[in-house]
């Protein structure tokens, strides 16, 4: 609204006429001042108003700080940095009020346990926070950038919002091998979540290798196809192997294999027997000249041979388990090689060849048959003698 003044000019004459001449409007200007008492910015406003118009101020706070309050000429409007003043209808003063920034810090924790954002007025520090934690991972600092190619330093004053991001390392953990007695294994360092490589597989001396495990008691199988997410120690299992223990008679009665664990003593078995011959001892080389102890552990697969002595009694015959009688067990031998339950060997001939009876006589017929078997069973019930 404009209420400029009206200036009008009259002109009298002699006789006392006035007449309008001409009339003027008269235009106000009240000059504005500007106010900044904190000196944090700067208003601009225009010199001066036209009376009952209103002025449009430009503020222009400082670095770091930003309007407060402006007021004055007037009731006027904030809109952003402009100030609108009321209608002027006097000299006047623009007053403005600035204050500073806070910006805010906020931190990406890139997976890792989250950091709380801070406010920080313009041109201080932010503080640095505790690091965040992320299994698997060592926290490496805070970074400006996605990339995490530029480090922030927390002595670099804030000069407006900030995004600071995690950067981790991976962890590599050790996994180590116990092998129990076993050929010695490498250790890996294996990153965190990686898989570890199954290595060769260790020897021991008499020992078959049967996995890794991840408990000194050996129950829980470890499967290379499973995640390290920490040091790991893994345990060799074995096996004792077992070896044949063998007994080559040379001639005499049959002995039973023995299976034998690896490092464990075999049993002296009871000795063969021989016809015509005395034991004289196991020996581990066919040429028998060296005696087999059997307080030796056993430590691979072992054959053992009976040394025999002639015997100088001269064996009786009928008498097949040689000692030195015949009883009713010698008639149940060849009654055995009779229906093939024993091997006929030369001995058990020469011994057992007895029968049949001819003209009430032992008769050899070289073969043992059930006829032997009767002869040699009434020499021993005394039916018949030689
Ligand atoms: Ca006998
Ligand atoms: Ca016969």
């Amino acid at each position: 609204m404009v209420s400029n003044r009206i200036l009008r000019f009259f002109a009298i004459d002699g006789a006392g006429n006035k007449e309008v001449a001409k009339s003027v409007n008269l235009v106000i200007d009240y000059p504005i001042t500007v106010a900044t008492p904190d000196n944090y910015g700067t208003i601009n406003c225009p010199a001066t108003a036209i009376s009952g118009e209103t002025a449009a101020c430009t503020l222009t706070p400082n670095a770091g700080y930003q309007i407060s309050s402006v007021s004055g000429c007037g009731t006027g409007t904030l809109n952003g940095t402009t100030y609108t003043t009321g209608a002027i209808t006097e000299a006047c003063t623009v007053t403005a009020n600035f204050s500073l920034i806070n910006y805010t810090v906020s931190f990406e924790s890139n997976g890792g346990s989250s950091v709380i954002s801070q406010s920080v007025t313009y041109n201080s520090n932010a503080t640095t926070p505790n690091a965040p934690a992320r299994t698997g991972y060592t926290f490496a600092g805070w970074y400006t950038d996605t990339a995490l190619t530029s480090a922030f330093a927390f002595t670099t004053a804030v000069t407006g919002g900030t995004t600071l991001y995690a950067k981790w390392t991976t962890n590599s953990y050790a996994v180590s091998f116990n092998s129990n007695g076993g050929s010695s294994i490498s250790n890996q360092s294996v990153a965190y979540n990686t898989v570890a490589t199954a290595p060769t597989s260790p020897t021991r001396t008499g020992y078959t290798f049967g996995g890794w495990y991840t408990d000194t008691v050996l129950t829980s199988a470890f499967a290379f196809t499973t995640a390290v997410t920490g040091d790991t120690t893994l345990y060799a299992k074995w096996t004792t192997n077992s070896y044949t223990v063998s007994f080559n008679s040379n001639g005499g009665s049959l002995i039973s294999n023995q299976s034998v664990a690896y490092n464990t003593i075999a049993t002296a078995p009871t000795a063969p027997t021989r016809i015509g011959y005395i034991f004289a001892g196991w020996y581990t080389d066919t040429a028998l000249t060296s005696a087999f102890a059997f307080t030796t552990p056993v430590t691979a697969d072992t054959t053992l041979y009976a040394k025999w002595t002639a015997d100088s009694v001269i064996p009786v015959k009928g008498d097949m388990n040689a000692d030195s009688s015949v009883t009713v067990a010698d008639a149940l031998i060849a009654l055995k090689i009779a229906v093939g339950l024993i091997t006929q060997t030369p001995d058990y001939l020469q011994q057992g060849d007895v029968g049949p009876m001819r003209n009430n006589a032992p008769t050899a017929d070289g073969k043992i048959d059930i006829s032997d078997a009767v002869v040699i069973l009434q020499r021993a019930v005394g039916l018949t003698s030689w």
